[in-house]
């Protein structure tokens, strides 16, 4: 068996962590969770105590918050230079980058509770769906920004990064409910990622494309 054990559930946020283990070429095992109440089970709340995906098993122990598993296995494969130490100039960046996606995908988990779960559609609130788009294309506009900013080599940092691991997969969600459009960087920016080797293809949660504002 494996001594990294990733429990997952496919277009999750836990696709992030998959991403990172693969671009660290890290020996893994991935437990496929499906995304119900099995993860409110004893078995899932010892991993997690949340009931939430990522959760990772590593050194004996399970770890969970994408955010924090991320930072983790940065810093314990540094040669990989994925993340950036305390003594790095792009260290904020980094981390302001890195911890924006789960402001990204609490929009996108909104509109997923919305669109997917709520499944009698008298429970679904056009207001709160339109609300929640129009954050998506704030954020949006915020990676386009920093995309476009001077001197840009078209990742989040100087160079590929964990961040753009943990943001690309956010804006992957959260695509389905605001379109990207012609915010031309993040456009090339999302493809670039996506043809990484690394990047895990994945499908299951999501059964569109795109969900429209519901009328
Ligand atoms: N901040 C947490 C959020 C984890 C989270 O909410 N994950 C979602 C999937 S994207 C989940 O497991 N949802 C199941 C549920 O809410 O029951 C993290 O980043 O790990």
């Amino acid at each position: 068996m494996s001594e990294i054990v990733l429990h997952h559930v496919p277009q999750s946020r836990s696709q992030r962590v998959l991403w990172l283990l693969r671009e660290l070429r890290l020996e893994h095992e991935v437990r496929v969770w499906p995304f119900d109440k099995t993860l409110r089970s004893a078995e899932y709340l010892a991993l997690n105590p949340v009931g939430r995906v990522p959760a990772l098993e590593m050194d004996g122990r399970a770890y969970w918050e994408t955010g924090a598993i991320i930072e983790l296995l940065c810093e314990r494969f540094p040669d990989a230079r994925l993340g950036r130490g305390a003594a790095e100039a792009e260290r904020a960046d980094f981390l302001i980058w890195l911890h924006f996606a789960e402001t990204m995908s609490q929009h996108a988990a909104a509109l997923t509770q919305q669109h997917l779960m709520l499944r009698d559609a008298a429970m679904r609130s056009p207001v709160v769906c339109k609300l929640e788009a129009a954050r998506v294309g704030k954020c949006f506009d915020a990676v386009e920004m920093r995309l476009a900013r001077e001197g840009t080599t078209g990742w989040l940092l100087a160079e590929f990064s964990a961040a753009d691991i943990a943001v690309a997969q956010a804006a992957i969600m959260a695509r389905r409910f605001h379109r990207v459009g012609a915010r031309g960087a993040m456009v090339d920016w999302l493809a670039r990622c996506e043809a990484r080797p690394a990047f895990p293809v994945e499908e299951g949660l999501y059964d569109r494309e795109f969900y429209e504002v519901p009328a």
